[in-house]
């Protein structure tokens, strides 16, 4: 494992003889977008608040309204927010490499805007919207004064969506992403502290395939130790730097 911001020439040289790489992103390749990790400390009016305490079912069941307004919150950050140079090199590398599976924990949907295709979204998609009884996805709903609003269709509350702690992920998205890290030669673990389970076992299911692992973190975290290339460094800042040597 060698921990450096530079790009070991040894790992643009593995990743051109990758016949598949598969990269998890998190909350670190957003931060150079302006939106908040998920760690950091929330500011404002959502600064005493843990997002763990408010990303559940039962915070809605609570108190509907102060976790929909989190969200009306969060998703006016992500709206004004751009893919960033990070997000843009991922999109370019999948033309580069022979395959790529993208998979995010992301809810901003920056890699889709990115241009990215076939991102596999673990934890959902903070801008859609479906009711809480039945999951009815919405495009739109009627205008009403109640926060948050009910579903048309079955009258229940309108929530994100989104996969909150204590609920299972898409089993679709998880199954490929699984089978990604078992089958990858590369895996790339991007702007994530791999505190969140199932997908922080995905790295680690790499490790145990036999596949090449890096991290891009300026942090370390858990899975720093197991990881072949460590690069100290921001996603907006060496990611563009991996793509200019790929070429
Ligand atoms: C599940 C959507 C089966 C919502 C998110 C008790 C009961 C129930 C479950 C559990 C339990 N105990 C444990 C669990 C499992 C639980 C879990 O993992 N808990 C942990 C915290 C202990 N997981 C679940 O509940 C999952 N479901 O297990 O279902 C089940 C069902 C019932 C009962 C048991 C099991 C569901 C997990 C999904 C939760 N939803 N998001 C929303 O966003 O509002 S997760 C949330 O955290 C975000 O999606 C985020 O992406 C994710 C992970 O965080 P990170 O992305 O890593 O972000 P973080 O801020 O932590 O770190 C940022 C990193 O970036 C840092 O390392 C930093 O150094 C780095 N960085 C900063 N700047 C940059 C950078 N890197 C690069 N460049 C930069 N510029």
């Amino acid at each position: 494992m060698n921990s450096q911001t530079e790009i070991p020439k040894e790992l643009i040289q593995t990743i051109h003889e990758a016949d598949h790489v598969a990269v998890l992103t998190g909350a670190g390749i957003s931060a150079e977008s302006g939106v908040p990790t998920f760690r950091e400390a929330q500011t404002g009016l959502w600064a005493k608040y843990d997002p763990q305490e408010l990303a559940t079912p039962q915070a809605f069941r609570r108190n509907p309204k102060l976790v929909w307004d989190w969200y009306s919150w969060r998703r006016a950050l992500i709206h004004k927010a751009e893919p960033n140079p990070g997000h843009l090199a991922l999109a370019e590398m999948a033309k580069i490499v022979p395959k790529l599976t993208l998979i995010t924990q992301n809810v901003d949907g920056l890699h889709q805007r990115a241009s990215s295709q076939d991102v596999i979204a673990l934890h959902g998609n903070i801008m859609e919207t479906k009711c809480f009884a039945n999951g009815h996805l919405l495009d739109s709903w009627p205008e009403s004064d109640d926060v948050p609003p009910h579903c048309p269709i079955c009258n229940s509350l309108l929530r994100p969506n989104v996969v909150w702690f204590g609920e299972n992920l898409p089993a679709y998205a998880l199954q490929t992403a699984v089978q990604a890290a078992q089958a990858c030669d590369l895996f790339l673990s991007i702007g994530t502290s791999a505190l969140v389970h199932p997908a922080a076992s995905l790295p680690l299911m790499a490790v145990e395939n036999g596949a090449a692992t890096v991290e891009i973190n300026p942090q370390e975290t858990p899975l720093t130790r197991w990881m072949d290339f460590v690069l100290r460094g921001t996603a907006g800042e060496l990611l563009p730097k991996l793509l200019t040597q790929l070429r």
